[in-house]
């Protein structure tokens, strides 16, 4: 028997997006002529308006990928930000975000408590460098992608933590009038996610600020958002307007709405499903390529040990 889900947060990706109505909404778009012309008038789904300068940023080849970058409309057309909607074709609404200027707040078990604007923010942190990472999205659709920004550390070592914090807890701004998403009373927002120190601390872990060697656009997160590519995508928070220190396991958004399926963890597995799909493969962006999904989305090396101890635990990878 199949019951209708009643709660957008039940349905699976392919319930939500079934490809007949995506394909359907790229020939639509096509057949509107948007082409070169119209695109240039600022109807590029990645026209922003961010001061973060600084673009493209030389990149950092440690990080290689074992497949074919995105293509850019694809990555920035097809977007999970809840704040504008539940369907992935929010990049039109997110455009209402106002990013110039952007406060973020630094706070909680810091020394350095701070309110600061994104792009003084970044200049405090060093110069940026772009990554190309994989993203493996809990619903199973995946991407590569070039990101640009800062490591995560750097953001820690500036906050100057006390010897008692143990984690970061990361939240998106909260303004219903611009994010219609945000007036769906039954979300638990704003937006939250939470990491250890020593996740944050881990060089994967970045602070996006662009993405394809530009800035960020709106709906990927503008003007700053997290990248942490061996965990499950719902844990990249965008649009982060304070990052809290504390002693206390954050509680995340999704961890909130369903517990049992989207955990603190959340580390990429592919033996262990999601209660209603498989974790096994993942359909990469724009491609009708199904690889085989990696453990920590490939990049164990780098992350293995912060979890060593924890190995055993189904909960690190929900
Ligand atoms: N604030 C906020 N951050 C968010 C989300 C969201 O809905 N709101 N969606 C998450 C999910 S489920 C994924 S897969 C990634 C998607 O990032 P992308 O749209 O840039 O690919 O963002 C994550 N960060
Ligand atoms: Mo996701």
């Amino acid at each position: 028997m199949l019951i209708r889900p009643s709660r957008p947060w039940e349905i699976s990706e392919n319930d939500v997006t079934p490809e007949s109505v995506y394909l359907n909404r790229r020939s639509i778009l096509t057949g509107m002529g948007l082409g070169g012309a119209a695109l240039a008038a600022g109807m590029l789904p990645n026209s922003v308006s961010a001061a973060i300068t600084g673009f493209p940023a030389p990149r950092n080849g440690e990080f290689t990928l074992d497949r074919p970058i995105t293509d850019e409309e694809e990555a920035t057309t097809y977007t999970n930000f809840y704040e504008f909607g539940s369907s992935k074709n929010i990049w039109r609404k997110a455009k209402r975000l106002k990013v110039d200027p952007w406060m973020v707040t630094i706070d909680g078990m810091v020394e350095n408590e701070i309110r600061i604007d994104a792009t003084d923010l970044l200049g405090k942190l060093g110069g940026q460098e772009e990554r190309l990472y994989r993203h493996r999205c809990v619903e199973a659709w995946a991407m590569a992608v070039p990101w640009t920004g800062v490591p995560l550390s750097r953001l820690v070592k500036f906050a100057r933590p006390n010897a008692g914090a143990k984690y970061l807890r990361i939240e998106t701004f909260n303004d219903p009038d611009i994010a219609p998403g945000q007036r769906q009373r039954w979300y638990p927002w704003p937006y939250v996610e939470g990491i250890t120190i020593e996740e944050a601390d881990n060089m994967l872990a970045f602070l996006a600020t662009g993405i394809y060697g530009k800035p960020m656009p709106k709906q990927n997160g503008a003007p700053i958002r997290l990248v942490l590519p061996w965990k499950y995508g719902f844990k990249s928070i965008k649009s982060i307007s304070r990052i809290t220190f504390t002693d206390e396991k954050p509680m995340s958004f999704w961890e909130e709405l369903q517990p049992r399926e989207y955990g603190f963890w959340a580390n990429v597995n592919p033996e262990y499903d999601h209660p209603r799909w498989s974790q096994k493969t993942e359909r990469m962006l724009g491609t009708k390529d199904r690889l085989d999904t990696i453990k920590y989305n490939g990049y164990g090396e780098w992350v293995e040990d912060l979890y060593k101890d924890m190995e055993q635990d189904r909960k690190l990878f929900f």
